[in-house]
Order: structure tokens, then C-alpha cells, then sequence
């Protein structure tokens, strides 16, 4: 969750000032992806059941959280991986942070890293191979934006063989897409 600085209000008031009607104040993106568990920077309210609506339908509650729109996980540094499975029709390649970098920025620590999306389909990963292993959350493909109903918002890859079962070589199992929570403990 971004909220804006107060220098950055006072700027854009300085400037709608000047200006006959007033303009929307420029907002934050929408939350993409949200960090559960054991967070030491959360940055958004706990769990509320009006509010997080897809998260109650997942039967998802949570205290603390720290919350990533676009800007915040375009601004970690960005990996890029190319893949294909017998599934896909043709090469893609992904680009976002790596995995590890998102759990850091939330500050986020425990032994076990549970990505799930909106779906309900979910994945666990030992934080030993979050850290070790280069886990991308992909939040572009083909360099355009993962979009919500397709792929998006975010859509965990990595290398085969980069962790035990997933994925294998047949399909893209374990590869999560529609990633809305990464949930640590
Ligand atoms: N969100 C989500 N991601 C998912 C799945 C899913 O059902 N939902 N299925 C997984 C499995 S088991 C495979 S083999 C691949 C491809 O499954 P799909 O064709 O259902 O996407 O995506 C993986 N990622
Ligand atoms: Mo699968």
C-alpha cells in the first residue's frame, strides 16, 4: 500500500491551486499483492470482511500486512526468465521481483512461504529455496502488464529443477498464477 508523502500533497495542492477545477488528486495504485503472516513492516489495516472481500471468500484473515502496488514492486530490482512447458504454445518470458526481495521489503520471516492467488490454488515453498532459489513474482509477460482475468496480477516462475516437485517437465505445476498473497510463518 503507497500512500503519498505530504511533500508530494503539498506539491500537487500548490499546482491544483493554479488551476480553475480542481484535478483528482494523483492516487496510489491498487494493492497487487498482499503479505500475511509474520511481517515486521505492515502498512495496511488487519483483515476486515466488508473491505477484503476476496480474501473472506478465500477464508483468508490476517493482523498485520504489508500490501505492494505496481510502483512499489517495480521499484525492487526486476529479474527476467524465459520458459516453456510441453503445455504452453510458445516460449514467455516473465520479468518482476524476485520473490525473496518481496518478502524482505515487507519484512517477512519464517520457514514456510505459501502463494496463493485468487483462485484458491495455492503453492508452498521452503524460505530455505525462497532465499536460495531465484523465485521471480512476475508481474509482466512478453513485457506487457499481467492482466487481472489472464495471468495477473502477479504469477510466480522459476527454474526447473529450482525446487523439489515443482515444477516438473510435463507441465507448469507450482507455477501460481493470479498470485494476490504471499503468506509467511
Ligand atoms: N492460480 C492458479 N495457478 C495455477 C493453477 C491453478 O489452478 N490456479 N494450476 C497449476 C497447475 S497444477 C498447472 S499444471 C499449471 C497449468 O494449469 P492451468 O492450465 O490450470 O493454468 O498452472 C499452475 N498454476
Ligand atoms: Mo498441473
Amino acid at each position: 500500500m503507497r500512500t503519498r508523502s505530504p511533500a508530494a500533497l503539498l506539491a500537487a495542492a500548490a499546482v491544483l491551486a493554479g488551476t480553475a477545477l480542481a484535478a483528482p488528486a494523483l492516487a496510489a495504485g491498487p494493492d497487487l499483492v498482499t503479505v500475511t503472516g509474520t511481517v515486521a513492516q505492515p502498512d495496511r489495516p488487519p483483515f476486515d470482511a466488508f473491505r477484503d472481500a476476496a480474501f473472506a471468500h478465500l477464508e483468508v484473515e490476517f493482523g498485520a500486512a504489508k500490501a505492494f502496488d505496481w510502483d512499489e514492486l517495480t521499484a525492487l530490482p526486476q529479474a527476467e526468465l524465459t520458459a516453456r512447458y510441453p503445455n504452453w504454445p510458445a516460449p514467455v518470458t516473465v520479468r518482476g521481483p524476485l520473490l525473496r526481495d518481496v518478502l524482505g521489503a515487507a519484512g517477512a520471516s519464517g520457514g514456510q512461504v505459501t502463494v496463493q492467488a485468487a483462485d484458491g490454488y495455492s503453492a508452498d515453498f521452503t524460505m530455505a529455496d525462497v532465499q536460495n532459489k531465484d523465485l521471480v513474482l512476475g508481474i509482466e509477460m512478453n513485457g506487457a502488464p499481467l492482466a487481472l482475468g489472464g495471468r495477473g496480477p502477479a504469477w510466480l516462475v522459476f527454474p526447473q529443477g529450482a525446487v523439489a516437485d515443482y515444477p516438473g517437465t510435463e507441465d507448469d505445476g507450482g507455477l501460481v498464477w493470479g498470485v494476490v498473497r504471499l503468506h509467511v510463518q
